[in-house]
């Protein structure tokens, strides 16, 4: 009994509180110490590696170009860097920054090896190209990794070592053979104004294209009255539909015809063949009148002088149309002076 009394009054007394009291704290305290110590932050580097071509979508046979970024973002410098990348099936390897070479074999880009001091940023470039008979919504993944040679502690991130780039493959709207066909260029002949009076008829012809016509050979222009059927395209002269018509043959020094300037025909002028032309005595009221500049060269499908729109297959405007409204006579040739001075330019297609 007087040992549990002596027990009672011990546990009891302030001094052994004290030591409770001091026990527990040392407890916790070091409790704590192993915690904190079990979260001190390690000195290490951790790379980031991002990536990107800053388009979503490609046309077939387009170029990409891959800006490939990489950080350390931690406190120690990371050093013999590795930086690779896997190219997209279906692309081919155009050029890489920085002595980037590339393997066949794997498919991979690489670089050589590199540090990367703390806080420090750089970056590779990587250009490929799509080949041209992907399909519409075909995916071009894009992988690139960077890793150290772990000196300076393992990275504790290693997710953000990697990095994807996709673009989706998108035919443009438009096909190619059509964009090209829009944007020929070359000469334009048509014909600008037709005048009938003073026993005449005044044909001019403009080149409205944006490239000269050329010199090197002449070309036909044919005058149809009342043909039928109506002349609608190149190679069809006038006198097998028209009972009447003419034809001039601009050659010497009516070309060539630079962008936007503009011949003046005339009948009997020396241009004009009366060899391949008849006329009427006189012109009547609801006569219909076609002319057709480069009307005729059995060697082409488009004339003498190919035009932007017969580049591009587009529509044909060499000919134009018009009714007479009043009667008028045509003068005939009244004197051999105003025949060719030149004998026929042997540079025309030959007519039959
Ligand atoms: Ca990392
Ligand atoms: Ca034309
Ligand atoms: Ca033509």
């Amino acid at each position: 009994m007087k040992a549990q009394t002596l027990i009672k009054q011990w546990l009891s007394s302030p001094a052994h509180r004290l030591i409770h009291v001091f026990f527990i704290a040392t407890l916790g305290l070091g409790v704590l110490w192993w915690a904190l110590q079990g979260q001190t932050v390690k000195a290490q580097s951790n790379l980031v590696l991002s990536k990107d071509n800053g388009v979503d979508t490609v046309t077939p046979g387009q170029t990409l170009v891959y800006q490939i970024v990489i950080t350390n973002t931690d406190s120690e410098t990371a050093t013999n860097l590795r930086l690779t990348d896997v190219l997209p099936a279906h692309t081919t390897f155009g050029l890489a920054s920085d002595d980037g070479g590339y393997k066949s074999a794997p498919g991979v880009v690489t670089w050589p090896v590199f540090p990367l001091n703390v806080g420090e940023q750089t970056s590779r470039t990587l250009a490929v190209r799509a080949a041209s008979s992907l399909p519409e919504g075909y995916v071009l993944t894009n992988t690139a990794s960077v890793s150290d040679d772990g000196a300076n502690g393992e990275d504790p991130a290693p997710a953000n070592n990697t990095d994807t780039a996709s673009s989706v493959i998108e035919w443009p709207v438009v096909y190619l053979p059509l964009v090209l066909r829009n944007y020929a260029i070359g000469p334009d002949l048509i014909v600008e104004d037709i005048v009938i009076g003073d026993g005449n008829i005044a044909i001019t012809i403009k080149n409205q294209g944006k490239r000269p016509v050329p010199d090197a050979l002449g070309f036909w222009v044919d005058l149809y009255i009342n043909p039928s059927p109506a002349p609608t395209q190149v190679n069809q002269l006038w006198d097998p539909i028209a009972p009447y018509g003419a034809a001039w043959g601009v050659d010497r020094e009516a070309i060539p015809i630079l962008p936007g300037d503009s011949r003046i025909l005339y009948l009997y002028d020396i241009y004009y063949k009366p060899n391949y032309s008849r006329l009427p005595v006189a012109l009547r009221p609801g006569d219909i009148i076609y002319v057709q500049v480069d009307s005729y060269n059995a060697a082409t499908t488009y004339g003498v002088v190919l035009e932007d729109h017969e580049m591009s297959r587009t529509e044909y405007n060499n000919i134009v149309r018009l009714i007479v409204d009043s009667y008028m006579p045509l003068n005939p040739v009244t004197s051999m002076q105003s025949l060719p001075e030149f004998p026929e330019a042997d540079a025309m297609p030959e007519r039959p």
